[in-house]
């Protein structure tokens, strides 16, 4: 019997991902960098079975993407019926990158029980076919996706040992958000007046972000982050219908993340398609970080996560 499970980790863009080019094969119109975290952790096992049948935390589910995902795969990898069962320890579907991990274990489990001997970018490329962020969570610390030689996937740029940081992860709502990130890129590219901007900007904001990770240069790497995650939000507001990731807990701990940088301590914020906050920071001050934002009103909780590992089979 085949069968494998791997271990992936969500991860979290410093410059973002929002739109995709025309066509079916999920290639973004811009590159990306994350970083990806340890900490929070999907783990997706798959076996042969008689039929398809996918199972995550525990209940069994319909989910298009991965039923979509998987007749893309068959068409180049004959795969028989499968048990796929996948479980997150945090929020699923609130903006905490699940489909992230979820792909990228997804792929690097099928991988491994089906011999398929992929080479990492094969399986960035597989998993961004899944969901583009994805491509991210099969590498470890800093990541860059963008195009190469003609395909898009993803490339480590800076291992995890390398720089010493934290993620403090503000946890605002544990309700999965209301419009997944495939619609909402679809109406922010079909009706923002922005996104011609958003797509132009992001280029070079990306090779801005990959010089301040090289040069690990906390401030710059601020500086461009911020920017990007308000200019993502700019153009999902300016989306028709508009996008409302954010409540007021996301704003006021935005706050308090600026708050803290105006005192010296090494912070910067960023917040995805969803209303948690996420607070890169020197590891020096994490503490000092997670003391200030779980007063603020309305956090529920924080998480705090180093860099993490590439996804892996356990
Ligand atoms: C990112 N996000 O770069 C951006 C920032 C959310 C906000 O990538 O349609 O679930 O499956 O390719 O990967 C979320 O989008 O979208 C995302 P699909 P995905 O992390």
């Amino acid at each position: 019997m085949n069968r494998a499970s791997a271990l992936a980790h969500p991860n979290i863009a410093l410059v973002k991902y929002w739109g995709k080019q025309a066509g079916n094969h999920n290639i973004p119109a811009t590159p990306s960098l994350s970083v990806t975290l340890d900490t929070l952790t999907t783990r997706t096992s798959v076996c042969e079975s008689e039929r398809d049948r996918v199972e995550i935390n525990g209940s069994l589910v319909s989910d298009k993407k991965i039923e979509d995902f998987l007749v893309m795969l068959r068409a180049a990898h004959p795969l028989p019926p499968l048990l796929i069962e996948s479980s997150n320890n945090f929020p699923t579907n609130a903006g905490l990158a699940s489909s992230a991990s979820g792909f990228a274990g997804l792929l690097t489990a099928i991988d491994a029980a089906f011999g398929l001997q992929m080479s990492p970018s094969e399986r960035s490329i597989w998993a961004r076919r899944g969901s583009g962020s994805a491509a991210r969570s099969v590498f470890g610390g800093f990541v860059s996706l963008e195009e190469t030689n003609g395909d898009w996937f993803a490339r480590s740029i800076l291992p995890m040992e390398a720089w010493a940081l934290k993620v403090v992860v503000a946890i605002t709502s544990e309700t999965a958000k209301d419009v997944g990130s495939t619609e909402g890129m679809r109406r922010s590219e079909e009706t923002s007046p922005y996104y011609s901007g958003w797509t132009e900007s992001t280029k070079s904001d990306h090779a801005a972000g990959l010089s301040a990770v090289s040069h690990q240069d906390f401030s710059r790497l601020a500086s461009i982050a911020e920017s990007s995650c308000l200019k993502m939000y700019a153009l999902m507001l300016s989306s028709r219908p508009p996008l409302f990731y954010w409540n007021g807990a996301t704003l006021e701990t935005i706050s308090a993340v600026r708050e803290l940088r105006n005192g010296g301590v090494p912070v910067f914020f960023t917040v995805d398609a969803g209303p948690q906050v996420k607070a890169i920071c020197q590891d020096t001050v994490a503490d000092v970080v997670v003391e200030r934002l779980s007063r603020v009103p309305g956090v529920l909780r924080t998480l705090v996560c180093g860099l993490g590992p590439g996804a892996y089979v356990d």
